[in-house]
């Protein structure tokens, strides 16, 4: 048996577990040289081995094991801000350790941090809100950490609806959304919410063509009417907003845009995203069409779109634009003669846009090519700027050679889709059908080097600063669909599972398995965790969604209770372990605002407030300010009470919210 044999086979393992087990001073000649050294190292040894036997551990296990393990009080090394696909929040999870934590509420109520229910928070999820409909899901894909020069800098997040075509800010000094753009033009989106190298724009694309601010077109009408866009939401550092004033978008052939991403170092001011479905395809299966699924794989060739955004935005500010549902949009024949917009052919059905870290070529994957092909970013900014083109397409927008734009082309394997980057030129690519990472190397266009298993059918993969001009080059994380056989069986909706491969090494190791349970992610970034520097406890009265002390606050001794006709103002301060006040008393169909301040300072003393029946819960970490306005439209009696087990007097942290019912 493999485990049995751990001295012998592995002395330097031998020597890590033996070393956990009698104490630091023997580390070094625990195993060293001499298998069965010391004698507190042979006793744990053989502890270890009938440890590893009981539980059907190999050596490779108890390696995996050694390097994941997070003891208590220890901190991980990285933070994962995933996606959180269909929940529509973002998780952050630990690296290595791969622990779950934290829940950050964007486009769905969550209701631990009182995110949705009657507090301030509402007012961000309301400026989400889509044409006359109170939006409140998301299929999130693409969370992105804004950056300085091209690196990570741990300020902000930015995340996208595919569904709902909207753009999220979430401010990384205390992990709350603070706004939520809808897109005015598109119906739904994808490439984004990607960054330029220094966050002066984050970047959404659409996905299915629509009509350019969701008017009504027949789909008789799809190759005049239906449209792509490109929007570069201008983002404003100072405020930590978008500023959807300055911001502006491109209009985009019909084509199914799907991955964007920002040029960088030498391909700053470039943008990039794929397509697939430049046949145009709109199926209607009842009829006896094709599906799109077919319809839209017949040509051998999309098109990737290159668009110079710096040329863009000066035609912007030069007036060249149109305005569309509020918003400035270049349009096709303007960008496409003036060098702002370029095609130029992908392999077949393309999936995956990724600048290298040195901004030198974009790989775009093939979901039914075998090949990732990468394109040299200078060579096609030189093609266009000496206008050598080798046609135009349907809708006048010039057509680079593929021959001249290539940089070359790697053979993979089945179904290369996503690509992320170590500090050494290697690039490690997400094969979805064939179930495996793919390292190879950018700089010599070879084979890959090696192949690692995955389970199964790997989407996004990410790496530790992966996406960034400085990766790190110590962990990828294959992003799973499907996990058959690796968890407990918990009913036909299988979790979805990471797995946290270690490429410090000659080889891939994989080192763990996560399971996702609460939707399927798409992308996710991961960054250093000494970058992320949130504060422990808000300002005495701090409202998160203003950014400052509201005007509203209450504070102690000065609480009270305003009337005025039948609106009623409550000034109400929560301390460990009451509110003040603790009973209000109003008439049904008054208007209420509750302005509730904890006044608390000490870290990790959070409290909760409730109304029961009245679908109102609010967090309240020390110091942060919640305004709760609502209609007293219940008669009764209701208890209110903090919802967080606070003090050993929790319990008693309750009140009364009395509703006089009408006429009495
Ligand atoms: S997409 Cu999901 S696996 Cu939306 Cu980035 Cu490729
Ligand atoms: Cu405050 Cu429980």
């Amino acid at each position: 048996m493999r485990a049995l044999s751990l001295v012998g086979t592995s002395i330097a393992l031998s020597g890590l577990v033996a070393a956990l087990f009698v104490g630091c001073e023997n580390k070094h000649e625990a195993g060293g040289d001499k298998p069965g050294g010391p004698s507190g190292a042979l006793g744990a040894s053989a502890s270890v081995q009938e440890l590893m036997k009981a539980r059907g551990l190999t050596e490779a296990d108890v390696e995996a094991a050694l390097k994941t393990y997070t003891p208590t009080g220890k901190m991980d090394e990285y933070y994962i801000f995933a996606s959180g696909g269909q929940s529509g929040n973002v998780d952050v999870i630990g690296v290595p350790s791969m622990r779950m934590l934290k829940v950050i509420g964007v486009f769905t109520p969550e209701s631990w941090q009182g995110w949705g229910f009657g507090g301030d928070s509402d007012k961000v999820l309301e400026g989400g809100n889509q044409g006359t409909h109170k939006i409140r899901w998301a299929d999130m894909h693409h969370p992105n950490l804004s950056e300085t020069k091209g690196d990570y800098d741990g300020q902000y997040l930015f995340v996208n609806d595919k569904a709902n075509a909207r753009v999220a800010v979430v401010d990384l000094s205390d992990f709350t959304t603070k706004q939520i753009v809808p897109n005015p033009l598109a119906a739904s989106d994808h490439g984004g919410a990607f960054v330029t190298p220094d966050t002066d724009y984050v970047i959404e694309t659409s996905q299915y063509p629509a009509p350019l601010g969701r008017d009504y077109a027949p789909l008789s009408q799809y190759k005049e009417k239906y449209r792509g866009v490109a929007i570069f939401w201008r983002f404003d550092r100072q405020k930590g907003r978008i500023d959807p004033a300055k911001s502006w978008a491109m209009e985009l052939p019909p084509y199914t845009q799907d991955l964007a991403d920002a040029g960088k170092l030498g391909s700053d001011g470039w943008a990039y995203i794929n397509s697939f479905n430049t046949e145009m395809a709109i199926g209607g299966t009842l009829e006896g069409k094709p599906p799109v699924e077919s319809g839209s794989s017949q040509n051998d060739m999309d098109y990737l779109h290159v668009i110079n955004w710096k040329k863009a935005e000066a035609l912007i500010n030069a007036g060249k634009s149109k305005t569309i549902a509020g918003m400035r949009v270049l349009m096709m024949d303007v960008s496409g003669p003036e060098g702002a917009l370029t095609l130029v052919g992908e392999p077949k059905s393309p999936h995956g846009c990724d600048v290298t870290p040195d901004g030198k070529f974009v790989v775009v994957g093939g979901k039914l090519d075998t090949h990732t092909t990468l394109y040299d970013t200078a060579k096609m900014k030189q093609l266009i700027d000496e206008k050598k083109f080798e046609g135009k397409d349907d809708f006048g927008v010039p057509i680079l050679a593929f021959k001249d734009a290539k940089h070359g082309q790697v053979e993979i394997g089945l179904g290369p889709l996503h690509t992320v980057f170590d500090d050494k030129g290697g690039a490690y690519t997400s094969v979805f059908i064939e179930s495996v990472v793919a390292k190879w190397s950018y700089t010599d266009l070879k084979k890959p080097v090696e192949k690692l298993k995955v389970q199964y059918n790997i989407g996004h993969i990410l790496a530790a600063e992966g996406d960034t001009v400085s990766p790190d080059g110590k962990y990828v994380v294959a992003m799973n669909k499907m996990s058959m056989d690796r968890f407990l069986p918990v009913g036909p909706l299988y979790p979805q599972n990471f797995q946290l491969v270690d490429i410090a090494g000659e080889k891939m190791r994989l080192l763990a398995d996560m399971p996702l349970p609460n939707a399927e992610p798409h992308y996710s970034q991961m960054i250093k965790a000494d970058k992320i520097k949130p504060i422990k406890v808000y300002k005495p009265g701090t409202n998160p969604f203003l950014g400052t002390v509201d005007p509203a606050r209450a504070e102690g001794g000065k609480e009270k209770i305003v009337r005025n006709g039948n609106k009623v103002e409550v000034y109400m301060t929560a301390i460990r372990s009451h509110f003040t006040p603790d009973q209000i008393e109003v008439n049904e169909g008054d208007e209420v605002t509750i302005h509730l301040t904890s006044m608390e300072s000490a870290e990790d003393q959070t409290h909760g407030f409730t109304i029961d029946m009245y679908n109102i819960n609010v967090s309240l970490e020390p110091g942060k300010h919640e305004n709760i306005t609502f209609k007293a439209d219940m008669p009764g009696s209701f208890p209110m009470y903090c919802t967080e087990f606070c003090s050993a007097l929790h319990l008693e942290m309750m009140g009364y919210f009395l509703v006089k019912p009408k006429g009495k």
